[in-house]
């Protein structure tokens, strides 16, 4: 980021506006309060769009997102009860390393002074500080004139740099305070150690070179340091087959000929599970070993047979190596174009569906209504998958070639993904987004819907409605009334709203007429209420339920 050199004259506001600019950020999620609206006013004038959600944690989703789809997002809200309800999405953002800058006012200095109660204050003027302290990679309080522009981008460079939130509380009598000068902040340079990285290079390209059936397996981080193209290239110029992790699904085409599917050790489709546990070289790139990720625990990899690249650590087999950058590791590889002296074994990678025959009067499950789903997905379309079997159900979608796949796949937080459509729509007006939520998670911040009719953004919405938390009735069979939630007619909703279009479905012919419907509307959120039979559920959710209860149900 090159100095500008006007800053001396701007406000603590005015050089954070610019700032967020200068890291692409073109919307900030959020509701106002009166500890940070002379923020928002700034803010308003400012390029910046501010985006007003029903619920903090809405905007923390949104914000999310937008960083997930975008490089970086922001969310501004106000002291302790807009910062405190925001826990929970900050928490998910910095398990699933999304790049999000979390803005938020505060008492100002001079109000401090002999310590009064307050509002919004729960223990000292510290306590939301403290708390995010845990939650985010890096945070300050702009508190001090002569620092507050350096540590301004020391926060959002740390953020860039390990793709987790940040924290930025700006005291309200500081907005506008004009520093004059500060002290620039120096990035520390990010290189990586030459003779590691060649060492680690050196071994990887061996290790291809002497492998039966090497095979890569990716994931999100691949996603988040933009390397998917370099990546593509080296499964193309080693002619090495690849196969992805849930959270890791759409960094590649999955349409694409070396790709064969999802990994989820026991869980998966079994030729994959088979192919990549055969291997005797897994080139693991930016991938998380997070329980969701490798099937609950019934994943069996063994690690002298894995080269494990992750921007946080870079192992070959039981060789560490420090200090390698994980887009310098994916980049002098493919520099080196490494192959196996002979051609790998056959890899499982013609796995094309049979093309979806409709049966307009059957009644719809959610696998066919998957399966219908995907024929309409195209170049472009963003799918988000909330928790619960829309997740589940949704790794069998195919994304493909620029579409895009969303979830909290590893934090797992219901209600992610209205708000989330919001972020996605907000940084690619353009994108088709499909949103498939459970009924209890769309209970939780389907209200979210209302902003989606508010900007008239045609997110198509498909609630699967059946009558619960149908994932945990699996985790733990038993007719338990904590599983059961008030019927709601999610359909009717835009007559509430005041904008979109609902249907009601209960056969294969009645989804395939609201879809065609949906897509074509541009005017405005389609919600698409799937009534289920509660006993329903995909072929994935029925395998992680039969590992899991166990573990649910141990006395
Ligand atoms: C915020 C949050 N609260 C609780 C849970 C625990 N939980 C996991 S799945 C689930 C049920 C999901 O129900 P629904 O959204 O209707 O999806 P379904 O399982 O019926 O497909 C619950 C309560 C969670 N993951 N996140
Ligand atoms: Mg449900």
């Amino acid at each position: 980021m090159t100095e500008q050199p006007d800053n001396a004259q701007l406000s603590i506001g005015e050089f954070l506006i610019r700032r967020l600019q200068d890291y692409g950020i073109g919307h900030v999620f959020g509701i106002p309060g009166d500890y940070v609206l002379s923020l928002y006013a700034m803010l308003e004038k400012s390029p910046i769009q501010t985006v007003g959600t029903t619920r903090e944690d809405c905007a923390g989703f949104a914000a999310d997102a937008y960083a997930r789809v975008h490089g970086m997002g922001a969310l501004c809200v106000t002291y302790c009860v807009g910062g405190l309800s925001v826990c929970n999405s900050i928490a998910g953002a910095y398990a699933e390393k999304s790049p999000v800058v979390l803005i938020t006012g505060s008492p100002g200095l001079r109000e401090r002074i002999h310590n009064p109660l307050l509002h919004h204050m729960v223990r000292n003027w510290r306590t939301q500080f403290d708390v995010f302290e845990r939650l985010c990679c890096a945070g300050t309080e702009t508190n001090d004139p002569m620092t507050a522009f350096s540590e301004i981008d020391r926060v959002l460079a740390m953020c860039a740099r390990f793709k987790r939130p940040v924290y930025l509380e700006i005291p309200r009598d500081m907005v506008h305070v004009r520093p004059g000068i500060s002290p620039p902040y120096k990035h520390p340079e990010l290189r990586s150690d030459t003779r590691a990285l060649e060492e680690a290079v050196d071994e990887t390209v061996e290790r291809i070179r002497v492998a039966r059936q090497p095979v890569f397996l990716l994931g999100v981080e691949v996603h988040r340091f933009g390397l998917q193209e370099e990546v593509v290239r080296l499964a193309e110029s080693s002619g090495i087959p690849m196969a992805a992790t849930m959270l890791g699904k759409g960094v590649v085409a999955e349409t694409h000929p070396l790709y064969m599917g999802l990994y989820e050790g026991a869980l998966g489709r079994e030729e994959v599970t088979k192919y990549v546990e055969a291997s005797d070289c897994v080139i693991m790139l930016g991938t998380f070993m997070t329980d969701i990720n490798l099937g609950i625990y019934t994943a069996e990899l063994d690690l002298a047979d894995c080269i494990y690249a992750t921007s946080e650590q870079l192992r070959v087999r039981y060789h560490h190596f420090h200090d390698v950058r994980l887009e310098d590791f994916i980049r002098s590889l493919a520099a080196r174009h490494p192959r196996p002296s002979q051609p790998p074994s056959p890899a499982p990678t013609d796995w094309r569906k049979e093309p979806f025959s409709l049966q307009p009067d059957q009644r719809v499950t959610i696998t066919r209504m998957i399966d219908r789903l995907d024929e309409q997905l195209g170049d472009g379309t963003v799918v988000i998958a909330d928790v619960g079997d829309a997740l589940f159900a949704a790794t069998e979608l195919t994304t493909h070639g620029r579409s895009e796949f969303i979830s909290p796949a590893y934090y797992t937080s219901m209600g992610f993904s209205v708000p989330a459509a919001l972020g996605v729509h907000m940084a690619r007006p353009k994108a088709r987004v499909v949103a498939i939520v459970g009924d209890g998670a769309f209970q939780m911040t389907g209200m979210e819907l209302s902003s989606l009719v508010r900007h008239k953004l045609p997110t198509v919405v498909i609630v699967l409605d059946n009558s619960g938390y149908g994932t945990e009735r699996l985790l733990h069979p038993g007719d338990w009334r904590f599983n059961d939630i008030p019927p709601w007619q999610y359909h009717r909703l835009p007559e509430v709203l005041g904008g979109g279009s609902g249907y009601e479905i209960r056969t294969e012919g009645e989804f395939d007429v609201a879809l065609n419907k949906a897509w074509a509307d541009r005017n405005g959120p389609s919600i698409l209420q799937i009534h289920l039979d509660p006993n329903d559920c995909s072929r994935a959710l029925a395998h992680m339920a039969a590992r899991m209860s166990k573990t649910v149900t141990q006395k």
